[in-house]
């Protein structure tokens, strides 16, 4: 194994076609998942996954708060933008997308499981108190670059980034393979801005796959 894992971030129904939350083209990024997996297993990267994985009663679902869908507001001091019932624990909203090569996955991490908080990072909860099993995974496994891809851009994708350089990863966001729900038309962009503006880099699935093929082939 090498140093580097992929982190697929919430491919999930809810967020695909016909989902409680659907983000726009997401369907494109399960191929451009299945693709980049192929890439890591033949480089030996290892492929880890997150999974928004709410209990029903969450509070960040509009109509537990007693709120309006796409409203902000204030959640136990933390600002919230109020979301559809998605991701529930068990249910087929919360599953991978059918298409996703699952078989790959050696991990999967789950979030937003207190009900009082959410948490759009892989690793923490959105005030920061509580950290999920992933950094602690990363560590004993001995991961120091992270790439990262998945659903949705200007939320969790972003988020996850952000704490991933915060805690000290090298971190390559795979930007065709992310999608916003962009509540505002240049959330997406934003965030991707925020993320390299923190230290990520970026790269296209393709340039991944055929520097990879450069490499492969100046050793052979
Ligand atoms: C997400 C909104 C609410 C995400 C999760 O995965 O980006 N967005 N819950
Ligand atoms: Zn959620």
């Amino acid at each position: 194994m090498t140093n580097i894992a992929l982190l697929l971030v919430d491919l999930q129904n809810d967020f695909c076609r016909a989902g409680a939350l659907e983000v726009l083209d997401s369907e494109s990024v399960i191929g451009t998942a299945n693709n980049v997996i192929t890439y890591c297993q033949q480089q030996n990267i290892v492929v880890i996954a997150s999974q928004d994985w709410h209990p029903a009663d969450h509070l960040s679902f509009a109509v537990n708060s007693g709120t309006q869908v796409g409203t902000e507001g204030n959640l136990n001091g933390l600002r919230q933008i109020w979301w559809p019932v998605h991701c529930v624990q068990h249910q087929k909203g919360a599953q991978f997308h059918p298409a996703l090569n699952q078989s790959a996955i050696q991990a999967t991490f789950q979030k937003g499981i207190n009900a009082t908080i959410d948490s759009y990072s892989a690793f923490f909860d959105n005030d920061h108190q509580h950290a999920t099993q992933l950094d602690r995974w990363l560590t004993e496994n001995k991961i120091k670059h992270l790439y990262i891809m998945g659903l949705a851009t200007d939320y969790c994708v972003k988020f996850t980034v952000l704490d991933a350089v915060q805690l000290g990863y090298q971190v390559t966001v795979i930007q065709d393979g992310c999608r916003g729900v962009n509540l505002h038309p240049e959330d997406s962009h934003n965030a991707l801005q925020e993320m390299v503006l923190a230290g990520a880099k970026l790269i296209t699935s393709s340039d991944l796959l055929t520097q990879s093929m450069i490499v492969t082939n100046a050793l052979s």
